[in-house]
């Protein structure tokens, strides 16, 4: 059954977060309304925002009612809800799923949230968190760890799921890009990867819907 979106809004552009959901709302062919706030800006304090994510943070999503915060749960949520037989980007076989699972946590938990988003506050933000530099050698360290340990796990290619795209691939080349501006090295497995996945139409599209005007 073919479910119909009813009125999707993003909030947020210009981040690697922020792209994720622009880019599956377009691999899935949804229409939706962008509002362009971005990151550290007075925007962030409109009271507007504020109703739909006090915790200050982009992307959100609404759909009708319902209001989603955190990237890679929006982007799972959109795949399970809006996927067709012609686009799908989670799979239905239980065993696929358990592995879009696993690669979405090893994402979320291992690349971003303990190695590239302690380089950003570190590194990037350190007015606000605070110089931390055997932190952040620990956060290059551990990057190139976990990446080249799963490169191995890329044999199956040419998708992290196997022979289809799917959510988790739009989650990994948002760290691996976010990665590859920070100056880090990837394995080539993941570099053959990227550069593939980059030159994908949607991919055009949703960079573009992402970038301030
Ligand atoms: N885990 C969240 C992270 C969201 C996040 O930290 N967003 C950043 C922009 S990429 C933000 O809004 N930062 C504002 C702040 O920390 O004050 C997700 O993946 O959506």
């Amino acid at each position: 059954m073919t479910v119909k979106p009813k009125d999707l809004v993003v909030w947020g552009i210009g981040t690697s977060r922020t792209i994720r959901v622009h880019w599956a709302l377009i691999e899935l062919g949804l229409p939706y309304r962008t509002v362009p706030l971005l990151t550290r800006t007075a925007g962030m304090d409109d009271p507007a925002f504020l109703s739909v994510n006090p915790r200050k943070k982009i992307p959100v999503l609404q759909d009708g009612d319902l209001i989603l915060t955190e990237s890679a749960a929006i982007v799972t949520y959109l795949a399970e809800r809006y996927s067709t037989d012609e686009r799908r980007l989670v799979p239905e076989c239980m065993e696929q799923r358990a592995r879009y699972m696993e690669w979405l946590s090893f994402i979320c938990t291992e690349l971003d949230a303990t190695s590239l988003y302690v380089l950003r506050r570190h590194e990037g933000l350190p007015e606000v968190y605070g110089d931390a530099p055997k932190a952040c050698e620990a956060a290059h360290e551990y990057f190139h760890r976990m990446i080249n340990a799963a490169a191995m796990r890329l044999e199956d290619g040419p998708y992290l799921l196997g022979e289809n795209f799917s959510g988790v691939d739009i989650l990994m080349v948002s760290v691996l890009t976010w990665a590859h501006r920070y100056g880090l090295p990837l394995p080539a497995p993941f570099e053959g990867y990227r550069t593939a996945i980059v030159d994908r139409a949607a991919y055009a599209m949703a960079k573009e819907a992402n970038t301030p005007r």
